[in-house]
């Protein structure tokens, strides 16, 4: 047998669950997950082999209307990704809405082959509300499979394979098949140290955090990796938030990522955490690209 490969976007609204359903894909935590919108904030690739295939998914952050600098960058690489991609995946968990249909017609511009996909079913009590949702697209736009999962449970994603691999392309393999991202060490342990903040914090806090490496020194007599990163805000009021009552959130902001930073790369690290203010960095598109987010 030859092997295939095939790049797959993944593309819908904010909070469908589509950086959820990256890592249900992989096996692996490769893009950060919460309730709150705009999560994501860079495209993001997790790569999956299977037997003769390797399925290169890319995640992005939601498409909607952007409000500011950084909001305009993440829409565009939801955009972006759609010109490197073979094959679409359009995640939803709701009907059909107007708001669909302006996403629907960039997909349709770009003329790639598209799957829809119903998430969430696990919250979807009668097999006749999944029904529903699906009869709500097909009248609006035409798919060329249309697949409910559950990516939270990993219900239905051996079906969902099985109709992507149709779309990938004889070839050799784009990446090793010991890769599963083309994200930096440093990148994805700085997104665990935002998930955590994202997790703890409300309102506008979440959507005003960039987190960034300082500095990376292994420590050879306690054999650990000694991480000092960097917590911006654009107000004094936040770091007064995140910080806590004698430093208590940060704390527990900076115990739990490094559990899960552990974990993941399998080594110990010893994380020190600095919050600075930097007013309005969502703005400027120099302190946008440094914090890793634009281009
Ligand atoms: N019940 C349920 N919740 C899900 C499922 N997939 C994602 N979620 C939740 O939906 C929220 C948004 O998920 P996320 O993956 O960050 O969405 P994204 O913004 O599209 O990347 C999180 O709270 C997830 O736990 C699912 O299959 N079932
Ligand atoms: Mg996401």
């Amino acid at each position: 047998m030859s092997q295939k490969s095939g790049f797959i976007a993944i593309i819908g609204k904010p909070n469908v669950g589509k950086s959820t359903l990256i890592n249900a894909l992989v096996g692996e935590k490769i893009a950060i997950v919460s309730p709150k919108v705009q999560t994501t904030r860079f495209r993001i690739t997790g790569i999956l082999n299977e037997k003769d295939n390797q399925f290169v998914f890319i995640d992005t952050p939601g498409m909607h209307k952007p409000l500011h600098g950084l909001g305009k960058s993440m829409d565009r690489s939801a955009v972006d990704s759609l010109m490197d991609a073979d094959v679409v995946m359009y995640v939803v968990d709701q009907k059909y809405k107007h708001s669909d249909k302006e996403i629907l017609e960039r997909i349709k511009e770009a003329g790639l082959p598209t799957v829809l996909v119903i998430n969430k079913i696990d919250e979807l009590p009668k097999k006749s509300d999944i029904d529903e949702i699906i009869v709500s697209f097909i009248q609006e736009h035409t798919f060329d499979e249309v697949i409910p999962i559950s990516a939270k449970n990993s219900l239905h994603l051996t079906h969902l394979k099985e109709a992507l691999e149709k779309y990938l392309f004889e070839g050799p393999f784009f990446y090793p098949t010991d890769y599963v991202t083309d994200q930096t060490d440093e990148s994805r342990m700085s997104e665990i140290i935002r998930e955590r903040i994202l997790y703890y914090t409300e309102q506008e806090v979440p959507h005003s955090v960039a987190v960034m490496l300082e500095s990376l020194k292994v420590n050879e007599e306690l054999k650990t990796l000694d991480v000092d990163a960097l917590i911006i805000v654009e107000r004094d009021s936040q770091k007064g938030i995140l910080i806590g009552k004698q430093g208590e959130k940060l704390k527990k902001i900076g115990t739990e990522a490094r559990k899960e930073i552990n974990k993941l790369f399998d080594l110990k690290i010893h994380l020190t955490l600095w919050v600075k203010v930097k007013k309005d960095w969502r703005n400027d598109p120099n302190t946008i690209s440094k914090y890793g987010y634009g281009k």
